[in-house]
């Protein structure tokens, strides 16, 4: 089985030693953050293969990102080193409201993507291409690459694309909207939160969207009432997540993503592709980073099969 493909930038993470404002930090754990680059290891700790698909700097972060990826299970075969721009980062500062990222990628390797990277093998050949809303606010390369792989249309190939609506990424007065509402609408598999939903589109209304979006099979929204609601042409399906501590919902989303897609892989219905979707975010919810492990799968298949009284 080929690996899904998952495009997009992977930075260095650091992690703080403490919650509070950065200038009172001592202590930084050096980890891998990046949207795509987490739903593949998501989908890899479902037990789908995947592989990321990007570009690191010729430095130690460069090579932590690929060694990590790779210890992890995904494949890095599509990964390019530049040998003249730097491995992007980025800063996490935990807050009352939770936790901001602090980007330090302008001109960064994983930034100069560009249609160029269309004929790795591993895209070509890939049952399922997944990108997100970040990619296109990175420069215009990007912006082209996600374009390209969206319009290249190959019989039996999925596309999925999470809008990761990220302000600090879009220059001041730049409509976001515009840019990344046609990308949407050309992939097979949209997954959005309803409140980015409601600032980029201006509805984070399922059924709106559903109107607003026609090409899509699949339009699945998450709510601030912790559900997710799977719009497809003819049917609906709207599931609560589970009840977790939470740690740190960095992460959450790109794991919930690699949920629902490992679950449309596997064929689940839309109440099924759901469930795996808030199981494997579950995991990433309970951890500090970005990435956590989902429950063993006897639970999960325990999970899958409640009925909905068990289930939340
Ligand atoms: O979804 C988590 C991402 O936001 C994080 O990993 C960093 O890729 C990242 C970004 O651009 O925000």
């Amino acid at each position: 089985q080929s690996p899904v493909a998952c495009v997009g930038e992977t930075m260095a993470a650091l992690l703080p030693d403490r919650p509070g404002p950065l200038e009172h930090v001592e202590a930084f754990r050096h980890s891998v953050g990046g949207a795509e680059a987490n739903v593949a290891r998501g989908l890899v700790a479902l037990g789908v293969p995947a592989a990321w698909v990007g570009r690191v700097g010729a430095d130690g972060f460069g090579r932590r990102i690929v060694a990590e990826l790779t210890a992890s299970g995904v494949d890095t075969s599509g990964v390019v080193t530049d040998p003249r721009r730097p491995t992007g980062l980025y800063f996490k500062e935990a807050g009352p409201g939770g936790s901001v990222l602090h980007y330090y990628r302008d001109g960064s390797a994983g930034s100069a993507l560009s249609p160029d990277l269309l004929d790795v093998p591993v895209l070509r050949d890939a049952p399922l291409v997944h990108l997100s809303g970040i990619t296109p606010a990175l420069s215009q390369g990007a912006h082209e690459l996600v374009a390209a792989l969206l319009a290249r249309r190959v019989p039996g190939r999925l596309t999925s694309f999470d809008l990761n609506y990220r302000p600090a990424l879009w220059p001041p007065g730049a409509d976001a909207g515009a840019t990344l509402r046609p990308l949407l609408d050309a992939a097979d598999i949209v997954l959005l939160g309803a409140d980015e939903a409601e600032t980029v589109l201006g509805t984070g209304d399922p059924a709106k969207l559903r109107a607003l979006l026609p090409g899509p099979d699949v339009i699945v929204v998450k709510d601030d009432k912790h559900r997710a609601t799977a719009v497809a042409r003819t049917a609906t399906a709207t599931e609560t997540a589970l009840r977790v501590e939470v740690v740190e919902p960095v992460g959450a989303g790109d794991a919930f993503a690699a949920g629902f897609l490992a679950g449309t892989l596997r064929g689940l219905d839309l109440r099924g592709r759901l469930r795996l979707g808030h199981l494997a975010a579950a995991g990433a919810l309970v951890v500090p980073g970005d990435h956590g492990p989902p429950p063993p799968p006897d639970r999960i298949a325990a999970l899958l099969a409640a009925s909905p009284d068990e289930w939340a």
